[in-house]
């Protein structure tokens, strides 16, 4: 593969800088960052990357369900962009690199190519993908996988919040619902940039992590219902208690995962309802989130789980209803990109190793309509989803500077 005959530095503390500056639209006391998607923060955030991708001489579009399209333009107008691309939206206890470091990257690796005057071949792209978090608005990478045509605008704009909003109403709200048709902005192919929020690269003290797939992931939700009555006069024997069968179903979805490692079992999201403490509670809402690099081992987990629930709630005489919401397959990332990952962390002369991804990221959407990888940096203690989460000046340049590397010698095949 022809190594481009640049030596492009990008200025990690420009970086920094820039990541701590954005951290402020939804910055929270405790340092993390509470920036929902399609919110007014979002908004703040939106509109502040705009005119910093402007600044550089880029057209920024905005297609039907929100996603930003930044493009400077190359030596050669025939060729498709080469994207690098991520999301801006935040858990509501999120960090300050989730997402944020795979927008804000490839904009520092667009500022040092303005700055050394650098024409690429093709155009360079930078894309901010609406919802990929999931945590407001279900499924998760929801708007990367309307542009990847899995599913329409309108089952996306019809999504509902916890309070029954609506993701349409809130993007029109916030002036980002555009004129382009999803997937209707084009490009050739996309590098994302993203902190592992695992364990493996800082345990193995590699500085890179040249990603070659994402895990399966299922998402599912159950509503158990049993009779509100009182807590002091109801015989235990009497009782339709809706939150000990959840609290048993919880249980056994754990088990689900410690059966099939290094697959993963979880419930992240419960509604006690009347939630009185002196109700019997009559009815539960909870999330489940199931994922396994193996789809056939995910299909046996998934089994497993939607055969223990109904056993729980017979022997408690409750009801219950549970579905399937969303279902996203384990995913391969294009060799020739993954080829170009290494040879940027090589060229960069950091220490790698290749990995999948435990996490659903956008890119996983994104490799059905394009030639799709990514690139991992550690993060402290593999925490993320934490308000917590923590990388360094020197981990998230590192992973900038292979990111530029690596878009550079997939844009060498162009000369
Ligand atoms: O759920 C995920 O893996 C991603 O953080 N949205
Ligand atoms: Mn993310
Ligand atoms: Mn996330």
């Amino acid at each position: 593969m022809a190594t481009p005959k640049t030596n492009l530095t990008i200025n990690p503390q420009r970086l920094w800088d820039t990541l701590m500056e954005t951290a402020q639209f939804g910055g929270t006391p405790k340092g993390g960052i509470k920036r929902l998607t399609v919110s007014d923060e979002d908004k703040k955030v939106r509109d502040w990357f705009k005119a910093q991708c402007e600044a550089l001489g880029c057209t920024v579009e905005v297609d039907e369900v929100g996603n930003m399209f930044a493009t400077r333009p190359g030596k050669r107008k025939d060729l498709a962009p080469i994207a690098m691309g991520s999301h801006l939206d935040t858990q509501p206890t999120g960090g300050k690199f989730d997402g944020v470091l795979g927008v804000l990257g490839p904009l520092e690796a667009l500022r040092t190519m303005v700055d050394m005057g650098y024409e690429s071949n093709a155009p360079i792209m930078i894309v901010n993908w609406t919802n990929e978090e999931g945590s407001r608005f279900a499924p998760a990478m929801l708007c990367s996988g309307v542009y990847a045509g899995v599913f329409t605008p309108e089952f996306a704009y019809s999504r509902e919040d916890r309070q029954g909003i609506k993701l349409g109403d809130e993007l029109a709200r916030i002036g980002y619902k555009g004129r382009h048709k999803a997937g209707a902005i084009k490009f050739g192919a996309m590098f994302e940039l993203h902190i592992e929020q695992g364990p493996i690269l800082e345990a193995e003290d590699k500085m890179i992590g040249v990603v070659t797939g994402v895990q399966g992931m299922r998402w599912y939700e159950v509503t158990v219902r049993g009779q509100e009555s009182h807590t002091g006069a109801t015989p235990m024997g009497l009782r339709k208690n809706a939150l000990l069968g959840a609290s048993r179903m919880i249980e056994a979805i754990h088990q689900v995962g410690m059966g099939h490692l290094p697959g993963v079992a979880s419930v992240g999201l419960i509604e006690n309802r009347p939630n009185s403490r002196n109700v019997v509670p009559g009815e539960v809402f909870f999330t489940v989130d199931l994922r396994h690099p193996d789809e056939t081992v995910l299909d046996r987990m998934e089994a497993q789980y939607q055969a223990a629930l109904p056993k729980i709630a017979a022997e408690l005489h409750l009801e219950l209803e549970e579905k399937r919401i969303w279902k996203s397959p384990a995913v391969k990332f294009a060799p020739e990109l993954i080829k170009c990952v290494q040879q940027g962390a090589d060229q960069a002369g950091f220490k790698s190793r290749e990995m999948a991804s435990g996490a659903g990221h956008d890119a996983a959407y994104i490799a059905r309509v394009a030639p799709t990888t990514m690139i991992f940096v550690p993060c402290l203690g593999g925490i993320s989803h934490n308000e917590a989460e923590s990388t360094t000046l020197e981990e998230c340049g590192a992973g900038a500077q292979v990111l530029l590397n690596a878009v550079l010698a997939h844009d060498a095949t162009y000369a």
